[in-house]
C-alpha cells in the first residue's frame, strides 16, 4: 500500500508496535524444554488481547497464530510438539493485522550461548537487513536493496535463499510489490516510492540457495544449510525508514 493519510500512518503504527511486542515476548519465552506450540499459545493470547488477528491464520488459514521455525526449518514453521533445546536456531515470524492494516516482522536467534556459524548467520542477515535499509528511499530501484544483501552475504562467506523475498504490505499481508529479491535481479528495474510499505527480510543462508517445501504443505527447509531471516516492516519516505516493527 501507499500511505496517503494520519489515519493509515497510525493503524500501521498500531499493528506494528503489536507485532514487534507479540515478537519480542516470545523470543524471550524461548528456553530450553518449552515446545514451539506453547510460544505460540502466547502469541494467540497477545494477539486477541491486542484486538488484533495472526495474519497466517486469519489470511491463509496456517496452523498456528506465528510461524515457527527451528535448525533445518527455514520459514513457515509450523508450532507444535517439538521441544526447543541449548543451541537450537530458532525463527520467530510475527504478522497480523488490526482494522484492515497489516505488519510482519521476524528474526533468528540462537538460543542459550553463542553457536559459532549459527550465531555468525543470524548477525549477517542483521548486517544484511541494515545495508538495505539505506537503499530503502523513494525514487531508489528496488533492486539497489537485493545487491547489498547479496554483497553482504558474500563478504562474510555466506550466500542467499533466492525463492524466499520480501513483498509489499499494508492493506494485505502480502501485496504489491510482490517480490524483493534477497539478490541483483538486473529486469526488476521498479522504483520505490513515498509512502510505500515494505516488508523487507534477507535470508542468508551457509550453502543452499533454495528452500523447499516439507510434505506438511507449509514448512520450508534445507537439508545442509543454515538459514537466517531478519524482517521488519517499513514505510518509505523522503525523511528517512519508518520501522515500524522496531
Ligand atoms: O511473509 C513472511 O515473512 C511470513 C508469511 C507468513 S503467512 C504463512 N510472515 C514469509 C516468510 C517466508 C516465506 C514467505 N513469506
Ligand atoms: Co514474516
Ligand atoms: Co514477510
Amino acid at each position: 500500500m501507499i500511505v496517503k493519510t494520519e489515519e493509515d500512518l497510525q493503524a500501521l503504527k498500531e499493528i506494528g508496535n503489536i507485532c514487534a511486542r507479540i515478537r519480542d515476548e516470545l523470543v524471550q519465552r524461548t528456553k530450553p524444554g518449552i515446545t514451539t506450540k506453547e510460544l505460540d499459545d502466547v502469541a494467540g493470547e497477545m494477539f486477541e488481547k491486542a484486538g488484533a488477528i495472526s495474519a497466517p491464520k486469519g489470511e491463509y488459514d496456517f496452523p498456528g497464530y506465528t510461524c515457527i521455525s527451528v535448525n533445518e526449518e527455514v520459514a513457515h514453521g509450523i508450532p507444535g510438539k517439538r521441544v526447543i533445546k541449548e543451541g537450537d536456531l530458532v525463527n520467530i515470524d510475527v504478522s497480523g493485522s488490526k482494522n484492515g492494516y497489516f505488519a510482519d516482522t521476524g528474526v533468528s536467534f540462537v538460543v542459550g550461548k553463542d553457536a559459532g556459524i549459527k550465531t555468525k548467520v543470524c548477525d549477517v542477515a542483521k548486517e544484511a537487513f541494515e545495508a538495505g535499509l539505506k537503499k530503502v528511499k523513494p525514487g531508489a530501484k528496488k533492486n539497489a536493496i537485493g545487491k547489498v544483501v547479496m554483497q553482504t552475504a558474500k563478504k562474510h562467506g555466506l550466500t542467499v535463499i533466492m525463492n524466499l523475498t520480501g513483498h509489499g504490505i499494508g492493506r494485505r499481508i502480502h501485496e504489491k510489490p510482490d517480490h524483493i529479491y534477497n539478490y541483483y535481479e538486473p529486469w526488476d528495474n521498479e522504483l520505490l516510492r513515498e509512502g510505500m510499505v515494505i516488508a523487507f527480510e534477507p535470508f542468508i543462508s551457509t550453502q543452499e540457495e533454495e528452500v523447499y517445501q516439507l510434505n506438511d504443505g507449509w514448512t520450508y527447509a534445507t537439508d545442509h544449510s543454515i538459514v537466517a531471516q531478519y524482517e521488519h516492516t517499513i514505510i518509505i519516505t523522503k525523511e528517512g525508514p519508518i520501522i515500524i516493527t522496531e
